[in-house]
């Protein structure tokens, strides 16, 4: 796919980093956010300038491992057993399968690969499959990504032992904001699982949806919960809702682009080493939003023509705007992975 040159990630270690705060005060993340636009994207331009090549982007690739049929009512998700969407569930993909999609998507160029679930939880029966999924792409020397839910002090053990890299899990909204989108579980349930991740050594990807009917504030607020967790996320994604015919927010008035855009640098100037990933929601983005939202410090997308149930750009599209705007694609250092024999890079 992107034939363009690529670029050698840096390390983002944090956890003894001075320059990173954990004490943002809303009202300082709301100033920031509602700042003159102009303001607002020099400054996030500038501190991503700091940490990071500004034209290299990293890519990851999603695949659904279990689809649908899932016991939690999140208002925007097709997968809920709770609405009407249409979609047909089925149950955990077989591990062979699951390895031949990791190579293509090695081939196509992504670096992280990552199997999402549409479980409240994974079960205990499951993680012997998980665990080899987990090994199997590792050994191709991608880094690798699971969300499963809410796991368990066991789950985490066993998910780091397979050699997991990062555990996605959204934290979606602001507290006040949840209830009113999913009720089978809360907030605090979300940072529990986080605490559980990250104690473990796994690193977070933590991030949310915005266009689910919130204020601007609900925004602010939920990128100051991941900023001041006692680690910034490795990785933070900014979805933009997709609505999903027959979920309960269907039918949810658009966000406007700017606000994406705002959202986007916020988490940029907030949590400057992080990846924030421009996620859900780019097939209905212009170039000029998603060119805006990379100038605002988005540094990573999912790449591929599907996400887990809903259309992605796909490499074409992407390769036409990376070579528009001169993007890279960021290349993992050698040292990131085990690496199989077969696929060992140069
Ligand atoms: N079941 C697990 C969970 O909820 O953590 C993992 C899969 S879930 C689909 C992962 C994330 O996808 C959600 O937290 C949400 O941020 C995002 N997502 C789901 N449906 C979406 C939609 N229609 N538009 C944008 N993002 C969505
Ligand atoms: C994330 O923040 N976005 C991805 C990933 N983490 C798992 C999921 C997006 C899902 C979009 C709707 C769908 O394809 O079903
Ligand atoms: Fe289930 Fe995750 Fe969808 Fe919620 S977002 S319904 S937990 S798959």
């Amino acid at each position: 796919m992107m034939e363009l040159g690529t670029s050698h990630s840096s390390a983002t270690g944090q956890s003894a980093d001075r320059s990173l705060r954990h004490d943002w005060s809303r009202e300082e993340a709301q100033a920031i956010y509602d700042a003159p636009f102009n303001d607002l994207l020099f400054r996030a331009q500038s501190v991503h300038r700091r940490f990071f090549d500004p034209n290299t982007v990293q890519l990851s690739r999603l695949l659904s491992i279990k689809t649908g049929g899932c016991a939690e009512d999140c208002g925007y998700c097709s997968q809920s057993a709770h609405h009407a969407s249409g979609l047909k569930a089925s149950k955990l993909m077989q591990v062979e399968k699951v390895l031949a999609e990791a190579r293509k998507a090695k081939e196509q160029g992504a670096t992280r690969y990552c199997m999402g679930a549409a479980w409240r939880s994974p079960k205990g029966r499951d993680m012997d499959m998980l665990c080899a999924m987990v090994e199997g792409v590792k050994a191709m020397g991608m880094e690798t990504c699971m969300t499963l839910g809410m796991l368990s002090n066991d789950d985490v053990g066993m998910l780091k032992h397979a050699g997991l890299d990062y555990y996605n899990h959204n934290i979606d909204t602001s507290e006040r904001y949840y209830e009113k989108v999913i009720t089978t579980r809360t907030f605090a349930d979300r940072l529990e699982t986080l605490d559980r991740v990250r104690e473990a050594g796994i690193k977070v990807c933590s991030g949310g949806i915005v266009g689910m009917g919130e204020e601007p504030e609900d925004r602010v607020d939920m990128l100051v919960t991941l900023a001041n967790l006692p680690e910034h996320p490795d990785s933070v994604p900014i979805n933009m809702l997709i609505a999903i015919p027959g979920t309960p927010l269907a039918d949810v008035e658009k966000i406007d682009a700017i606000s994406f855009v705002r959202t986007i640098a916020l988490a940029r100037i907030m949590m400057p080493k992080s990846y924030v990933r421009l996620s859900a929601g780019r097939t209905q983005m212009s170039d000029e939003t998603q060119s805006l939202c990379f100038f605002a410090g988005a540094n990573s997308i999912f790449v591929g023509d599907t996400l887990l149930t809903t259309d992605n750009p796909g490499e074409d599209s992407d390769a036409v705007l990376f070579g528009k705007l001169g993007l890279r694609p960021l290349e993992l250092q050698p040292s990131a992975s085990a690496v199989e024999d077969d696929v060992q890079e140069p």
